[in-house]
């Protein structure tokens, strides 16, 4: 078993065990399942490429015997950088069949990411399509192997070579109490935290989640999101889908210029999206566009919906508003797609096992009276107990007892669901791509330039919140950077774009509170814009 991460305890293990919950089957097991149960039907649309169940189950047999044969074994980490594409699945199945873990970087991450994530999980090999961050992966000694999705990428290994590969199967049997796939977390320090899913755990997540979306054979998901991030691969998403038998259409960019026809098309019938994107499509669609009306349940998460946007999903699209509250260390909260439209509106969701246990406390962490806001709290049988390889930060991350500090504030609703109502954490909330305020102040201060530096979210129409930070240059007689240069300075340290400040304000001092300590909210109170 990996080492570096914190399971549940045995006696709740037992019980979620008990209910039927966890289930004992490994993501590779799975597969074996669905490919059996739903043979012929399509599992993939890509392009003009359509893979069966059966051919899925086959393709990931022949990649996971060409990963083996190269030298990667089971619990080897790999780092898979791949876009929305077939290749996605095969690779994750591949893997997941020899029991290997793959690491879900996104695709807007670059050096400075790729690098830490091949480090921090001691990655063996890197797996990218697109630009992907290579030459930094290449650098990390642990990692024996950079394979490319296309072969025109470089001088790379390139998937084809392993997919030829004749030779055993590499089946490995993994233990489904196991880590099953490292995901990321928005984050709220110095580096990005990894979240240990174990293949129980995750299975659970995602049939269940069919469940409440009412997914069946017959449902069309189309995967707009960046594949890799838990909403579209777990909320349903991809393995919802297919444990259910239905059909996923990979869209390779999420614009409604791309996604609307498919939709057509494929006569798709869900979709998860975060809120600007929502606000994209309505646009879109209230204008002259493909027929849409297969599509019935338009999933909204990963940040806060206004209800302005909310209110017209049904008018406009004409299917359902489902919110999702949701988050890559477990907890997953969902409007019924079934409920009355002031419900779907406002936001009011329901966790989804009967076994999250949900806590609203105090600073202190005594619980609040009922209905009031505080600090949320869970714990349950897909809520991570830890993040991997960070003690010291899983001390304060969780609670003795193993409750997991969101970082969110919420209340409980009269009829007992969970609105959200403010965050916490140290961390801004970018249109659904959270952005830890203290990753980009490192990357400021190793500027020669730069003295001090403090980043915040300020209020944003269309994406919720942007980025701004607060800089206070190194004494003269220097001049300081421009912000221009600074933004170039962050990008050619390999930061993900979506995390370069949208602005950035030169100020004389950072404005202190308290006893030293900044208070973030009113950081930018009385700061010229
Ligand atoms: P992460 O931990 O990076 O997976 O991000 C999860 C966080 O996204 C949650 O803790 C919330 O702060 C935020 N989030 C996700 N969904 C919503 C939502 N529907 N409304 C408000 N915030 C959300
Ligand atoms: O924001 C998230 O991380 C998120 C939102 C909705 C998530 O991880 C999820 C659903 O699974």
């Amino acid at each position: 078993m990996m080492d570096g991460w914190i399971g549940w305890p045995a006696d709740l293990a037992a019980r979620y065990r008990a209910a039927g919950y966890w289930q004992g089957e490994t993501l590779g097991g799975f597969l074996d399942r669905i490919a059996a149960e739903f043979g012929d039907r399509v599992a993939i649309v890509d392009g003009a490429r359509r893979w069966s169940y059966r051919e899925l189950d086959a393709r990931a047999g022949r990649l996971a015997a060409g990963l083996r044969r190269l030298g990667v074994a089971p619990a080897d980490r790999v780092v898979v950088q791949l876009g929305n594409t077939a290749e996605f699945a095969e690779v994750c199945f591949g893997l997941w069949r020899l029991g290997a873990i793959p690491v879900m970087a996104l695709p807007a991450h670059r050096g400075a990411e790729i690098a830490h994530l091949c480090a921090h999980t001691a990655a063996v090999a890197y797996v990218f399509a697109g630009r992907g961050a290579a030459g930094a992966a290449a650098r990390v000694p642990t990692v024996r192997w950079v394979v490319a999705a296309d072969r025109s990428a470089g001088p790379w290994l390139a998937l084809d070579d392993l997919r030829e590969a004749p030779g055993p199967d590499g089946r490995a049997n993994a233990d489904a109490g196991g880590v099953a796939l490292l995901q990321l977390s928005g984050g709220t320090t110095g580096v990005p935290k990894l979240i240990p899913r174990t293949h129980d755990d995750y299975l659970y997540s995602a049939r269940a989640s069919a469940q409440a979306c009412r997914l069946g054979r017959d449902s069309g998901y189309l995967v707009a999101l960046p594949v890799a991030h838990n909403f579209p691969l777990s909320s349903p998403g991809v393995l919802g889908t297919l444990s259910v038998g239905g059909r996923l259409v990979f869209a390779p960019a999420p614009s409604p210029e791309v996604a609307f026809p498919l939709i057509a098309r494929e006569g798709v019938t869900i979709t998860a999206v975060v809120p600007p994107l929502a606000q994209v499509w309505l646009r879109a669609a209230a204008a002259p566009h493909p027929d849409l009306s297969s599509l019935r349940v338009l999933q909204v998460g990963g940040a806060p919906l206004p209800a302005a946007v909310a209110r017209q999903v049904r008018p406009v699209l004409g299917c359902a508003l489902q919110q999702v509250f949701g988050m890559a260390e477990g907890l997953l909260s969902y409007t019924d797609p079934d409920d009355p439209d002031e419900v779907a509106v406002a936001g009011h969701t329901r966790p989804l096992s009967p076994a999250d246990e949900i806590r609203i406390v105090d600073d202190e962490d005594r619980e609040v009276p009922p209905g009031a806001s505080g600090h949320l709290l869970t714990r349950g049988p897909y809520t991570i107990r830890g993040y991997y390889r960070a003690d010291a930060h899983n001390r304060t991350a969780f609670t003795p007892d193993g409750f997991y500090r969101t970082g969110d504030l919420a209340r409980r609703t009269a009829g007992g669901r969970l609105a959200v109502t403010g965050r916490a954490k140290n961390q801004i909330n970018r249109g659904g791509e959270k952005v830890a305020a203290e990753e980009v102040e490192q990357h400021l201060l190793a500027h020669p330039r730069v003295r001090q530096a403090v980043v915040v979210g300020t209020p944003d129409p269309f994406l919720g919140e942007r980025t701004r930070a607060l800089v206070v240059p190194a004494p003269a007689p220097a001049e300081p950077p421009s912000p221009a240069a600074l933004r170039a300075f962050l990008r050619e340290r390999g930061l993900a774009t979506y995390k370069i400040p949208d602005q950035v304000t030169f100020v004389d001092a950072i404005p202190e509170t308290g006893v030293g300590k900044l208070s973030r909210t009113e950081l930018t109170e009385g700061v010229p814009r």
